[in-house]
């Protein structure tokens, strides 16, 4: 066959399996084939853009691949035993330099136009700051006083412990399910203020087309308009330590009243996102936030908001079921579910002196942290009082039930 018929059966076998293969990315989206078209105008052109390089890509591949194969073919030994012998054709170099280079700007111009629409943060309409811990993300909402920590679910955590003896396909969403998840208005601006506490993370949420490093020190920015309500996840996407695979990003998109009955709802104290119910969201939407309370809660951590709890005394079995909760969500990582800890570094709170000993200084190392052991004031006084009784009453150790007073007179 002649060059000019190959060249035309490779044309026409590119289009073809170029249209194949862009019809099935575009039905298999929703199947995890490809890239999530996403819920966002900037996650829509990545989307875009994804498609069209691998549109480019594609027919690159069969081109090269076309050439070499026919080549391969046409010009083997023996056939031709005799190879041709030139070089240096001024006319193949230009062409190899330029048609790359238009293939590159091709490239670059529309990404270059999205690169630009996704760092332009102006006109936003509210700031949420949100900061990784070891093992867990921080997200307050900038002004408005409200500030809360969301770590792997509960269920997921036990389900994910050596021997835990859980079928964990039958997990709902294992590993990708969070106690407190990010709430966030559909149809606003928001801006994210990107940072970290200890080592460096990433805040990922693939269909907002969202993923930015979290490094301490440094204050990241990025935005989102999300057009969708719904339920949205994510991952850190940056390698964080050991337990980086465990921290992952949910995010529950709402109409705007919603949210608003959601925020007034984490102000007045409580903690359930199911605070924010249809019957609240009217009447609680003109509310004023009670300001100077609120900013305080921002600089402070948790102290102003504990204080109405502090007065309260708490029963015995009321700080278990709750102490059993913090301890899994914030201590069994390096203690364990079981308290036998990872001697010798992780030591076993079993017959510990500390879990045995004086209350004051049991709170005090979960409040100041010692060596290795992170400092937890933004634990509330009762999750303190809570995770303190139940590290004293488990595993056969016999120390005193402790009050979210006990804790609220050491923050000092
Ligand atoms: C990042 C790992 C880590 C986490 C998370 C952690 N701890 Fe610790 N914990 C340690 C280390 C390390 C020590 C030993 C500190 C030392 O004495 O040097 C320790 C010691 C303790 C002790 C004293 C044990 C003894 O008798 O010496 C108690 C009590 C304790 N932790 C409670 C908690 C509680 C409560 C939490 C959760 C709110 C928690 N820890 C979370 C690492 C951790
Ligand atoms: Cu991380």
């Amino acid at each position: 066959m002649s060059m000019k018929g190959w060249l035309a059966r490779v044309a026409a076998g590119t289009a073809m399996a170029l249209t194949a293969l862009q019809a099935v990315a575009y039905t298999q989206t929703s199947n995890g084939w490809n890239m999530p078209t996403g819920v966002t105008e900037i996650a829509h052109e990545v989307h875009k853009l994804h498609m069209w390089v691998f549109g480019v890509v594609t027919i690159i591949g069969i081109l090269v691949f076309g050439v070499m194969i026919y080549s391969i073919i046409q010009h083997r030994r023996s056939k031709h035993p005799k190879p041709a012998d030139f070089h240096e054709s001024i006319k193949v170099e230009i062409a190899w330099t330029i048609i790359p280079f238009l293939i590159l700007v091709g490239l670059a111009i529309p990404a270059a136009g999205t690169l630009i629409k996704m760092e332009d943060t102006r006109n936003s309409e509210m700031t949420v700051k949100v900061t990784g811990y070891q093992w867990k993300w921080q997200y307050e909402y900038v002004g408005e006083g409200v500030s809360f920590f969301s770590t792997l679910s509960q269920e997921s955590n036990v389900a994910r412990q050596t021997g835990s003896g859980v079928d964990v396909t039958k997990v709902p969403n294992y590993l990708v399910d969070v106690d407190n998840p990010l709430v966030l208005p559909v149809g606003k601006k928001i801006r994210f203020l990107i940072t970290a506490n200890d080592v460096i993370h990433a805040w990922w949420v693939p269909e907002f087309a969202v993923k930015k490093d979290a490094i301490p020190g440094y204050i990241n920015e990025v935005w989102t308009r999300i057009e969708q309500p719904g339920v949205y996840r994510g991952v850190c996407a940056e390698l964080c330590g050991r337990d980086h695979g465990f921290m992952p990003i949910v995010v529950r998109a709402v109409p705007e009243a919603e949210f608003k009955a959601f925020l007034d709802g984490k102000k007045g104290g409580k903690t359930e996102v199911a605070a924010a119910a249809p019957g609240t969201a009217s009447d609680a939407a003109p509310a004023a936030a009670p300001a100077p309370a609120a900013t305080e809660v921002a600089n402070a951590g948790a102290k102003p908001a504990a204080a109405p709890a502090a007065a309260k005394e708490l029963g015995q079995d009321e700080l278990m079921a709750k102490g059993e909760k913090v301890y899994a969500a914030n201590c069994s990582a390096c203690h364990q579910a079981s308290g036998a800890g990872l001697p010798p570094n992780f030591p076993s709170l079993h017959g510990s002196k500390i879990a045995n000993g004086p209350a004051e200084a049991h709170i005090e190392q979960i409040l100041k942290g010692k060596n290795l052991m992170p400092p937890f004031p933004q634990l509330s006084d009762e999750d303190i009082a809570a995770v303190a009784t139940y590290e004293r009453q488990s595993w056969g150790n016999k120390g005193s039930v402790v009050q979210p007073s006990q804790v609220a007179a050491l923050r000092k």
